[in-house]
């Protein structure tokens, strides 16, 4: 019902809408519209309301719910069940929490995280409405070995929403975004599985959207950024996570049925970050030089060391850097 009341605001922008006509349209009582409307008030909705006029809508938060994307939102099931936060500890937690109850595409979204995680447990800096920290639950009938290929998936759709914005990014294979050689976006895949099984894959995605410089500690700012500090003005944030979502359901729906990935390595190799540079390679603590000449049609880096040997890298084993500066 609240949501319907909603819509009919949004609709109705210009004029003042009677609590009667509202709930003649909707079959409640007028007292049912005032309690509705001071929950939206109570989620951040600016509604104006006059006395024998009604209620008008003059104001929308800056909040990731289901009802302020659903109108960028083109999917048939990525990100039509959200399970939405203020705050949380990490969606990729809550998400592996919930996951076998709830259906492929759920996606958990939080406006700000208490203890972001990385990989191997690093930390991840996620600020209240300053960016998109959420977690997609996924359930592929495919073999364990396949998901890294959906960490691949994750980025190019990012790469994608971001460029359908106008923004220009690069891919640092295998989970990070960059622009100007700082990283904007990092994806942690992980999953739960049986020998030949997957119960359940967690996609998380962080994106610094609008954090200021001050939003980032002092070792943080050399190498992270975020996309208002590129681009200088403030990124709605909600047609970007829409966009997001509508671009993975495009390029998982082959995956997950044919196994078909070409156009996202495609994408992966057209904006590498990575190939063509030296990079090094750090691997069960050993660390090997070499440079990055390609991504292979299984998603894999090719990397040729110094030594002339030529290695097909899995994503999850390694950790590669770029010699000059973080990319
Ligand atoms: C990643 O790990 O890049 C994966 C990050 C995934 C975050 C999302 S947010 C939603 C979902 N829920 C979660 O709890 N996590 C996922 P890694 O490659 O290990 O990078 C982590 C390193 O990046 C840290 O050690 C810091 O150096 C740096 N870092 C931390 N916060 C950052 C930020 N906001 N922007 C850029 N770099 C950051």
């Amino acid at each position: 019902m609240k949501d319907e009341i909603l819509i009919l605001l949004k609709n109705n922008k210009d004029e003042f809408l009677s609590g009667e006509k509202i709930g003649e349209k909707l079959g409640v009582s007028r007292a049912a519209i005032w309690k509705y409307i001071n929950v939206l008030k109570e989620e951040g909705y600016g509604i104006e309301s006059i006395p024998k006029q009604g209620y008008r809508i003059v104001s929308v938060p800056d909040v990731l719910t289901y009802e302020e994307i659903k109108e960028y939102l083109s999917t048939k099931f990525v990100g039509r069940n959200i399970c939405y936060f203020d705050t949380i500890s990490s969606t990729n937690m809550e998400a592996k929490r919930i996951a076998l109850k709830n259906p492929e595409g759920t996606v958990v979204i939080s406006e700000e995280q208490a203890k972001g995680k990385g990989r191997l447990d690093r930390n991840w800096v996620s600020p209240p409405k300053k960016g998109i920290w959420m977690s997609m639950i996924l359930k592929p009938e495919t073999e364990p070995t396949k998901v890294a290929k959906i960490t691949l998936l994750g980025a190019a759709a990012v790469n994608k929403a971001l460029e359908d914005m106008g923004i220009y990014s690069k891919i640092k294979w295998p989970n990070d975004i960059v622009i100007n050689g700082k990283k904007v976006c990092g994806i942690l895949t992980e999953m739960s599985c049986e020998l030949n099984m997957i119960n359940y894959v967690i996609m998380g995605i962080g994106i610094n959207v609008n954090m200021d410089r001050g939003d980032f500690s002092e070792n943080l700012i050399n190498k992270a950024t975020s996309l208002k500090i590129e681009q200088n003005k403030e990124i709605n944030r909600k047609e970007l996570l829409a966009g997001i979502l509508n671009r993975f359901e495009e390029f998982y729906i082959p995956f997950k049925e044919d196994n078909e990935i070409s156009e996202v390595i495609e994408i992966c190799k057209k904006n590498s970050a990575l190939i063509g540079k030296k990079v090094r390679v750090i691997k069960d603590g050993e660390t090997k030089t070499g440079k990055a000449l390609d991504i292979n049609n299984e998603g894999q880096l090719v990397v040729i060391f110094e030594d002339g040997s030529i290695e097909n890298i899995f994503s999850g084993e390694v950790s590669v850097r770029g010699l000059e500066g973080y990319v």
